[in-house]
């Protein structure tokens, strides 16, 4: 798979692409990351990307030309590419999408900065917009990063015996249930005599209470959506139970 980054600031990707699962997929040659600077397909003597917005307001806004011109030249060669927006007008990322995204065989991501890009861009030449979440972010670089990382574990080889993406949290839509290693006793802090116990019918069960309780608390979102059976509302009610000790 084929990622190609548009973006006026390159080195920003240099070490995390290089690092863990994604470093090690791109050896196994599962992803190619190609890191383009907007800047060198500035035509101007200034190498100018960005402008100031038509209608007046605060600061800078990116000019297409460098952008377009950018893709033109990129799309010469390799595969046909889904060419993304990263914006925060786009629709949200979700785990979803890192699924669809992980079928296909190129993936063009153009980073904006600044007060945005203009809007032809994204009228004419892209396929999609897409936003990481509700936070303000300085640029659209590391929610590139995040979609490379949340696309590449996907396709099969990249996690190696690291797990399996399948059975993870959101496949499910019920958060993890907690996890501990040695030593037992950390200073005064031990783990949950269950987990130690070897039954693991009980530590199955125990576990499933646990993600049930916290998905709960903390995901009320993600709860609602549930289609509890009687044995998990058994099981989320002995957690809480525990919980209320
Ligand atoms: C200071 C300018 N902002 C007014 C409140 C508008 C704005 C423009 C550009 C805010 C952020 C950005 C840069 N962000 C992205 O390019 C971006 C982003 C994000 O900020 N949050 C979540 N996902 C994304 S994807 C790209």
């Amino acid at each position: 798979m084929v990622f190609d980054i548009l973006t006026i600031f390159p080195a920003m990707f240099e070490s995390p692409l290089d690092e863990s699962i994604l470093g090690k997929a791109r050896e196994r040659g599962l992803i190619d990351v190609r890191v383009h600077n907007i800047r060198d397909y500035a035509l101007d003597k200034h190498q100018m990307t960005d402008d100031r917005p038509f209608g007046g307001g605060e600061g800078m806004v990116m000019k297409p030309e460098p952008i377009v011109a950018a893709l033109g030249a990129i799309k010469t060669d390799g595969p046909p590419a889904r060419t993304i927006l990263l914006s925060p007008q786009g629709r949200l990322f979700t785990q979803e999408i890192a699924r669809e995204l992980s079928g296909l065989s190129r993936i063009i991501l153009i980073c904006g900065r600044y007060e945005g890009v203009d809007e032809r861009v994204a009228d004419h030449f892209t396929d999609d917009q897409l936003s990481i979440g509700d936070y303000i972010l300085t640029g659209g670089e590391l929610a590139a990063m995040i979609i490379v990382d949340a696309v590449t574990r996907l396709i099969p080889g990249a996690l190696g015996n690291a797990g399996s993406a399948g059975s993870d949290s959101f496949s499910e839509a019920v958060l993890e249930f907690p996890q501990y290693t040695r030593p037992q006793n950390f200073e005064g802090l031990t783990v949950p005599q269950v987990l130690l116990s070897g039954n693991h019918e009980i530590i199955r069960r125990w576990r499933r209470g646990q993600a049930l309780l916290r998905t709960k608390i903390r995901r009320p979102d993600l709860f609602a959506r549930l289609e509890l059976s009687d044995e998990d509302l058994a099981l989320l009610e002995a957690a809480r139970e525990e919980a209320r000790k």
